[in-house]
């Protein structure tokens, strides 16, 4: 299906093969009756599900919530095998998706965007990979993620190791066989905790190098039964309705109350039962552990009486154990066995904000103590997030000035939905919208249908040059920032503030103030005309090219 050096003229350019980008294509093409390309850097359709194929690998949340919710027929004849998806089992749904809906002849995979270019005269999207496929289009919606420009940390001599050195976020399509070998992890994120105890078992030796521990509860993954698909198929209507109208999109009932609501036996109590089952959604135990310090902390400190439980060596569970900041102001992870894995033989957790990593040698990792022999070395140091795969192409609005340069202090939207001076771009789920502060399936879909209906109404009004005004833009990035300020979000070097990648600007992106305001915010602006949006005529047909 790659192809090179083919041109594509279409109504709407839409860069990446993920969920959004399917989405966006199928409701374009399907339900609005316009012409579109999809240009997708991989091989195939799936995007994060695509790339990140390590093993271990699996949604944090419920299959049944992480589904698109356009067909009653998919979800008829779809039926997840475990109340959490492995990555294999949600690339073979985004395949059957894209089968049942005939996508994939409108997606160009092995195009990776290079530059997209806003034509002023012609008002048309320019757009180049770097396989030398180009498209043209009056719309350019950008699904590319938030997880997606991988971070690889330079290591000194790195180049000079002759083991297999992997990343979780770019795990070989092949099997790696990694039975018998000497294996470090760098990273202790979402993804470190998922490898770390899958692969410990089979491996010779374990190396985690860790510089900040996480706070994890137990994922609780589970075979669905017949008669639970079947019950989860019965309540798909009122589950949905609950996640469109809750502020995280996910299936877990908001506790009315706060932490310290409860007696120290009652909070004790309810967290337990929370361990028990919650999963990720242990964060929504109570409604104030991410503003209250006091409620936070009860939390915290339950977290790490836990791993204290977990880890037999008390100096070992001291140092998986975090101190440095908040619970739930990092992306929390959920666990299957993690911290037990620490109790195993082969395995060793080397503290690297304790002693750095100083170097790569051609058999070794060191740090500024010791040198651990390995044969691989696996990165789970996650992502350029957020921006990075916006940033990564060159995406030139009005006037020549580029995203890059409009961005330079931080992402500047107006609803995350468009950036001033970038008419008809549009991006799914990124920077200024909730995106990575819910169950991101949920907010995809709301971006499809918010965007699909903005354009079927401006062509209707013969408006399709839209844009959002500079002080929509303004106004929307004080609420970003107010709805942020109040949380303990501020309080961890995490990338929803950039603090990931060294000099990126430390703003906080996503909008902290829930799904359902949000969503709450898009309609009435819809409502209200589009507001804050200036909707232009297209230029004149003498203008357009011959
Ligand atoms: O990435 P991360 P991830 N030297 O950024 C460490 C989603 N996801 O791929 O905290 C040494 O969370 C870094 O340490 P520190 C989910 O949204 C979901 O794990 O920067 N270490 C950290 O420990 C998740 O949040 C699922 O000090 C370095 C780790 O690497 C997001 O993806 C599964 C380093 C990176 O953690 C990203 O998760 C997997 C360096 N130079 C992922 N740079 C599920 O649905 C970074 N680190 C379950």
């Amino acid at each position: 299906m790659s192809s090179t050096q083919t041109h594509h003229d279409v109504d709407v350019v839409v860069v990446g093969a993920g969920f959004a980008g399917l989405a966006m294509l199928r409701e374009l093409r399907d339900e609005r009756g316009m012409s579109v390309r999809v240009l997708e850097a991989g091989d195939d359709v799936g995007g994060v599900w695509y790339w990140n194929r390590y093993p271990g690998a699996r949604c944090d949340v419920d299959s049944t919530d992480y589904s698109y919710t356009f067909s009653p027929e998919l979800d008829e004849e779809w039926n997840w095998s475990e109340r959490y998806a492995t990555q294999p089992e949600i690339l073979r749904y985004v395949h059957h998706v894209a089968e049942r809906f005939d996508l994939r002849r409108d997606v160009t995979t092995g195009a990776r965007v290079a530059t997209a270019t806003w034509d002023d005269d012609t008002a048309h999207w320019d757009v180049t990979c770097e396989d030398g496929t180009t498209a043209r289009g009056r719309y350019l919606v950008m699904a590319t993620g938030c997880l997606s420009a991988v971070k690889r940390p330079q290591v000194e001599g790195m180049e000079d190791f002759t083991g297999q050195v992997l990343h979780t976020a770019d795990w070989p399509r092949e099997p790696v066989d990694l039975a018998g070998k000497r294996v470090g992890v760098i990273g202790t994120g979402s993804s470190g905790i998922q490898v770390i105890p899958r692969i410990a078992p089979e491996v010779a030796e374990l190396v985690v190098f860790q510089r900040t521990p996480a706070f994890s509860v137990p994922a609780h993954h589970q075979v669905l039964s017949d008669a639970e698909r079947a019950a989860l198929k019965l309540s798909l209507p009122e589950r949905r309705e609950m996640l469109r109208n809750s502020p995280t999109g996910l299936s877990v009932p908001v506790t009315r109350r706060g932490a310290l609501d409860d007696d120290d036996a009652a909070r004790e109590q309810h967290y337990e039962e929370q361990w028990h089952s919650a999963g990720f959604g242990f964060l929504l135990a109570y409604n104030d552990l991410l503003i209250s310090h006091e409620a936070n902390r009860t939390a915290s400190d339950f977290i790490r009486g836990k791993i204290a439980e977990r880890v037999t060596d008390p100096a070992l569970a001291e140092k998986l154990s975090p101190h440095t900041y908040p619970y739930g102001a990092k992306r929390p992870c959920v666990d299957t066995g993690y911290y037990e894995t620490f109790n195993r033989e082969n395995v060793t957790l080397v503290d690297i904000a304790a002693a750095p990593l100083t170097r790569a040698t051609a058999t070794t990792l060191e740090t500024a103590d010791a040198a651990y022999d390995l044969d691989v070395i696996v990165f789970a140091t996650g992502f350029d997030a957020m921006t990075g795969s916006l940033l990564k192409p060159t995406i030139t609005g009005r006037d020549g000035v580029t995203l890059q340069e409009h961005w330079a202090g931080g992402p500047l939207t107006y609803l995350g939905l468009m950036t001033a001076g970038f008419p008809n771009m549009f991006v799914i789920a990124g920077p200024g919208s909730p995106s990575l502060l819910g169950n991101v399936m949920v907010s995809i879909e709301q971006h499809v249908d918010w965007v699909s209906a903005l354009l079927v109404d401006s062509e209707a009004a013969g408006t399709p040059v839209i844009e959002a005004t500079e002080e929509a833009e303004r106004a929307w990035v004080d609420r970003v920032n107010a709805a942020a300020a109040p949380t303990l979000y501020m309080e961890a070097a995490s990338y929803y503030l950039g603090a990931e990648i060294e000099g990126k600007p430390r703003v906080f992106m996503p909008y902290a103030g829930g799904l359902r305001r949000y969503r709450r915010e898009c309609d009435e602006v819809a409502r209200e005309g589009y507001r804050g949006f200036r909707r232009s005529p297209e230029p004149s047909t003498d203008l357009q090219p011959a």
